[in-house]
């Protein structure tokens, strides 16, 4: 420098208003530091919502008073049997102020009646047989379910939820509801019908996966679609007519906006439960329409989840995330009229050497135009 740079107005606006990026810290414990580095990743596209699933099966991940196991003992382990980890309330607060800084809001999950075996490993009362299982490590889903009928999951939700909602500016508060295989269907009705209730008494928004609108969704509450193109007609249509409804939608179509499934056969982590997702698939689809039967304005935006079954460092996370993350991002942001592949293509090539220098250890796709290193 000095350089000249002319001088111009932006007009712009974004499409939608979640813009989110979901980090699964229970299958692996990501520290503060860890999901500091990515909410800077996420700020440079910006995305405004991070969703952290802080409670699985193999991890709950924040320390609370009334239930201070849930942590320390519920929260030791993760994946594979590493040691695991939790976030204190100063490094939740910590968390929280780090993303605020950079324009980002977190959205809390806790994820129930299934996803729920650190909780019950940590606390036998919360277990139907009064017996508390073993910690688990390894990456099965649908095992686990809260006790729908006693009286102390209630009080346990609400300690739980007063808790992570005062620690939360946000407005609102994920309660998962995926894969309840080991619930009945009348007993996650009931569940729901008990526990939306204290989400709106502790002044947050409900948001459920999709699941939840095979209970009752409260007024107000926004349902998070997951499914993908084998996702069956009743089940999509079951999410349309809640749309219609007046439930708000949050779409992650598996086969599209999951970060954790990999790019195609060759790609060393992810999954592959939803098909391979390559870079022009993730983001060659339109949120507005994507959905048959749900009106357009029932969608409230777009999310990339980032599981993490198989990932366990922040390069892994950078891998799987760059560089399909940054084309949600523009689905979240700008007009369906500006989406064309082969422009995107050749911006986002452009994008290559940035991360270079940022030290983002992303996937080269041959799918993009990258300038030679
Ligand atoms: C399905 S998506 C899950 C998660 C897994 C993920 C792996 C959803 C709501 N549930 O428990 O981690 O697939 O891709």
């Amino acid at each position: 420098g000095p350089w000249r740079v002319a001088g111009g107005t932006i007009t712009d606006t974004p499409r939608y208003a979640h813009r989110g990026a979901m980090l699964d810290v229970s299958r692996h414990f990501f520290t503060v530091a860890q999901v500091k580095r990515y909410i800077d990743e996420l700020a440079m596209y910006k995305v405004n919502r991070l969703h952290l699933h802080l409670s699985d099966d193999q991890g709950w991940r924040i320390a609370l008073k009334s239930w201070p196991r849930l942590a320390t003992y519920g929260g030791s382990t993760q994946v594979g049997g590493g040691p695991g980890g939790y976030y204190t309330k100063d490094d939740y607060r910590a968390i929280v102020r780090y993303a605020a800084d950079r324009y980002l809001t977190v959205v809390p999950e806790i994820d129930m009646p299934g996803h729920t075996n650190a909780a019950l490993a940590s606390y036998a009362e919360l277990n139907c047989n009064g017996q508390a299982p073993p910690l688990y490590t390894g990456t099965s889903v649908g095992f686990s379910s809260l006790c729908v009928p006693k009286k102390v999951t209630y009080d346990f939700i609400d300690d739980v939820i007063r808790e992570i909602a005062a620690l939360t500016p946000g407005r609102y508060l994920h309660i998962g509801g995926d894969e309840a295989h080991s619930t009945s269907h009348d007993d996650y009705v009931a569940f729901m019908d008990k526990v939306q209730p204290v989400v709106a008494k502790y002044g947050k928004t409900v948001i459920g996966w999709h699941q939840l609108t095979g209970a009752h969704p409260a007024k107000g509450a926004v349902a998070q679609y997951w499914g993908y193109d084998k996702t069956g007609a009743a089940e999509r249509a079951q999410v349309a007519d809640a749309a219609r409804n007046g439930t708000r939608l949050i779409l992650s179509p598996a086969d599209r906006a999951y970060l954790d499934m990999k790019y195609d056969k060759n790609t060393p982590l992810g999954l592959s439960w939803a098909g391979y997702v390559d870079v022009r698939r993730s983001y060659d689809w339109d949120p507005g329409s994507y959905l048959q039967g749900a009106p357009a304005d029932s969608v409230l935006g777009v999310e990339a989840p980032l599981w993490t079954e198989t990932l366990k460092t922040s390069a892994n996370l950078e891998y799987m995330a760059f560089p399909r993350l940054p084309g949600i991002a523009e689905l979240g942001w700008s007009p369906a009229g500006t989406h064309d592949w082969g422009t995107y293509r050749e911006r986002l090539a452009a994008q290559g050497p940035r991360w270079d220098a940022l030290g983002i250890d992303y996937y080269h796709s041959p799918e993009v135009p990258w300038p030679a290193r």
